[in-house]
C-alpha cells in the first residue's frame, strides 16, 4: 500500500481504493508494524470519493532527516575513483567500498527536500551535475525499515572530484534531495530483483537511460540502517538513500529544464525538472 502527502492531507492507496487519513504524518509512519497498522486503518476508514486527490503532491516527509549511503555499488566506486584521480582521492573510494563500515553522510533537512513534479536544483558554481537514482528507506525510531520511496541524490561531480572533503557541498544544498511520489509500505521486505531505472529527457528527447536490479548493491539494507543507528537517534524516524548504481557517461551534465524520471518497481516514478535555485 502507498501513503501520499498532499496539500489536501494524507491519503492511503491500496489496490484501487483510496482513503484519507486524519492523523499527522509522523504519528502514522513512525511505528513498528506499519503495514499491519495501515491494514487495520483500512478496515475502519471510509473510502475517499472527493475527486482529484493526487493533484498537489508533497514529498512524503514531515520531521524526518534525510541521510545517504555512498559507494554501495561497483559502478559508483569506479566513477568516483575516476573523477578524483587528479585530486588524489581515488584510494578513499576503493577503501570504503571494501571496508566493513559503509560511507554514510547527512543529505538534507526536510525543509530542503522536494517531491514529485517539483524542481530539483543544480549548483551555479558547479559545471558537472548528475542525478543519482536511489532506493530510499524509511526507518522508524527503533531502527527498523518500515517503507520505501524513490530518491534522487542530486550531486555535483566537479566539486566532489576536486576534493573529497568537499562532499557536503557537492551533496547538500537547497533542493538537492528529491523523494516520492509516495511511501510504499510492503507486507514483505523489498525484493532483491527490484529494478531501479532512470530516464533523462532534454527537449522531450531521451539523453540518458539505464537500469539496474537492486541485487547489484554490495551491502544489505539492514546493514546500512544498522550503521546509521549506531550512535544516532531519530525521534521521528529517518530516510536513508542507499546509493547509486546508475552513472551517466563522464561527458554528461544536467542542464536547466532537463526532466529526470526515476522509477522503482512496486513504488512508482519520481519526476523532477532541473533548475537553478533563485
Ligand atoms: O562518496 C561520494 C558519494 C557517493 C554516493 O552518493 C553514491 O554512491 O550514491
Ligand atoms: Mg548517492
Amino acid at each position: 500500500m502507498k501513503l501520499f502527502r498532499t496539500k489536501k492531507g494524507i491519503f492511503l492507496q491500496h489496490d484501487s481504493a483510496v482513503y484519507q487519513l486524519e492523523q499527522q504524518w509522523d504519528e502514522i509512519v513512525n511505528r513498528d508494524g506499519l503495514y499491519n497498522y495501515l491494514s487495520g486503518l483500512i478496515k475502519i476508514a471510509t473510502k475517499f470519493n472527493g475527486g482529484d486527490w493526487q493533484h498537489d503532491l508533497l514529498p512524503p516527509i514531515a520531521n524526518q532527516e534525510v541521510w545517504a549511503a555512498g559507494v554501495t555499488y561497483l559502478q559508483s566506486r569506479d566513477a568516483r575513483v575516476e573523477e578524483s584521480q587528479t585530486s588524489g582521492g581515488s584510494d578513499l573510494y576503493n577503501r570504503v567500498y571494501d571496508a566493513e563500515r559503509p560511507e554514510l553522510f547527512f543529505k538534507s533537512t526536510p525543509q530542503r527536500v522536494v517531491g514529485h513534479l517539483q524542481e530539483v536544483s543544480i549548483r551555479k558554481d558547479s559545471g558537472w551535475n548528475v542525478p543519482e537514482p536511489e532506493l530510499t528507506l524509511f526507518i522508524n525510531t527503533d531502527g527498523n525499515i518500515q517503507g520505501y520511496t524513490v530518491g534522487n541524490d542530486m550531486s555535483s561531480r566537479s566539486i566532489e572530484g576536486e576534493n573529497a572533503l568537499y562532499l557536503p557541498q557537492a551533496k547538500t544544498y537547497d533542493k538537492s534531495a528529491a523523494i516520492g511520489p509516495c511511501l510504499a509500505v510492503m507486507a514483505e521486505p523489498i525484493s532483491n530483483e527490484t529494478i531501479i531505472s532512470i530516464v533523462i529527457k532534454r527537449n522531450q528527447q531521451t539523453v540518458y537511460t539505464d537500469k539496474t536490479p537492486l541485487s547489484r548493491m554490495k551491502r544489505s539494507l539492514e546493514e546500512l540502517a544498522g550503521f546509521l543507528f549506531r550512535e544516532l537517534t531519530f525521534p521521528n524516524g529517518v530516510y536513508l538513500m542507499t546509493g547509486t548504481c546508475l552513472v551517466p557517461p563522464n561527458d554528461f551534465t544536467l542542464q536547466p529544464l532537463d526532466v529526470v524520471e526515476i522509477s522503482i518497481d512496486g513504488i512508482g516514478t519520481l519526476i523532477n525538472t532541473i533548475a537553478y535555485n533563485k
